[in-house]
């Protein structure tokens, strides 16, 4: 079967057991995390062959991401391990008057930052025909040199072998300053396929979230691929390609807990329901309900629904073709 392949930086995160400063909470929670792990789970819990390419450290850490990988059904073959350095772990805290999630990274000495990751497996596979779709994001171009010259090659690769590639610009200004993304999305927009934006990432790198907009500047940067999303939050996404604009609505959620792995799961529903042979405009109904499932858990991933449980919201919603 044709398989999906997602590569990134895989982190442990860990969840504090309360709101508050970080200084002042004493008990956390670790949970596997990481934009690319997070959507590779989510088409795996939608029932899409998915595999994974990254570098761990040889710690416990990096075993725990790969005990995760094979619980959720997601191939670990492509995850190698350095006996240098360690898995890149991160802190969540949630403080202010919103209880706003922010985000403290402990990963630049990590395995993948510091020695990228092996390509040439994942480069046998896509000859071999046998992936149909790869996706990556931003991040893994920002986290250092090996692991940015490292993507390029995969891109490449998954180009030269006539796999959809889809990107997804996932912008972290704790990573890179906004200067260094907009050059990345130049860099980025002639080789996607499909192309992820959020609609605070396009006025921050595109001066504008209006769809129009953002689909001239876009093909201005080269992007030449099937299509755009624009991702609005509880806003719902919207569609820009050559034939114009389609909206989604969001799925409305009544409780929202923790937004962070919303938009991974939005992508992950988007390609499962691609790999699927959905239409785009179906894909994206997908893409909305794993979005909306995934804000109401605290684990980036731990809301995304199973292929049932999405089918039973879907088809409550009056169905999607079969
Ligand atoms: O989208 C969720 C990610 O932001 C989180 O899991 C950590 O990959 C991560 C990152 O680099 O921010």
């Amino acid at each position: 079967a044709r398989r999906v392949l997602t590569f990134g930086e895989p982190l442990v995160v860990f969840v504090p057991d309360r709101p508050g400063k970080l200084h002042q909470v004493r008990g956390f929670h670790a949970a596997c995390a990481g934009a690319e792990l997070n959507t590779a789970v989510g088409i795996a819990r939608l029932e899409v062959p998915v595999a994974y390419l990254a570098k761990v450290g040889d710690d416990p850490f990096g075993e725990q991401i790969r005990r995760a990988l094979r619980e959720e059904g997601v191939e670990d073959r492509l995850v190698t391990a350095s006996h240098r350095f360690p898995t890149g772990i991160y802190f969540k805290q949630w403080s202010g008057l919103d209880g706003r999630t922010e985000v403290f990274y402990y990963r630049n000495q990590s395995a993948m930052a510091q020695e990228g990751f092996p390509t040439e497996l994942a480069e046998e596979d896509l000859l071999a025909g046998d992936i149909g779709w790869v996706h990556g994001t931003g991040i893994t171009w920002m986290i250092g040199d090996p692991a940015r010259a490292a993507s390029d090659a995969l891109v490449e690769a998954a180009v030269r072998a006539g796999a959809t590639f889809s990107f997804d610009i996932n912008v972290r200004l704790k990573l890179a300053p906004a200067d260094a993304w907009r050059a990345l999305l130049a860099h980025m927009a002639p080789k996607s396929g499909w192309l992820f934006i959020g609609d605070s990432e396009a006025e921050l790198l595109l001066g504008t979230s209006r769809g129009a907009d953002v689909w001239t500047a876009l093909r201005d940067m080269g992007f030449a691929g099937e299509g755009v999303i624009v991702k609005r939050g509880a806003e719902g996404a919207e569609w820009l390609s050559e034939e114009g604009a389609l909206q989604v609505p969001a799925w409305p959620v009544s409780n929202v807990v923790d937004a962070v792995g919303a938009g991974d799961g939005f992508n992950a529903g988007f390609i499962a329901g691609r790999m699927k042979g959905w239409s785009v405009a179906d894909a994206l109904r997908l893409a909305a309900l794993v979005g909306a499932c995934a804000v109401t858990a605290e684990g980036d991933y731990d809301g995304y629904p199973t292929w049932r449980e999405a089918m039973s919201y879907l088809e409550g919603q009056g169905g999607v073709e079969r």
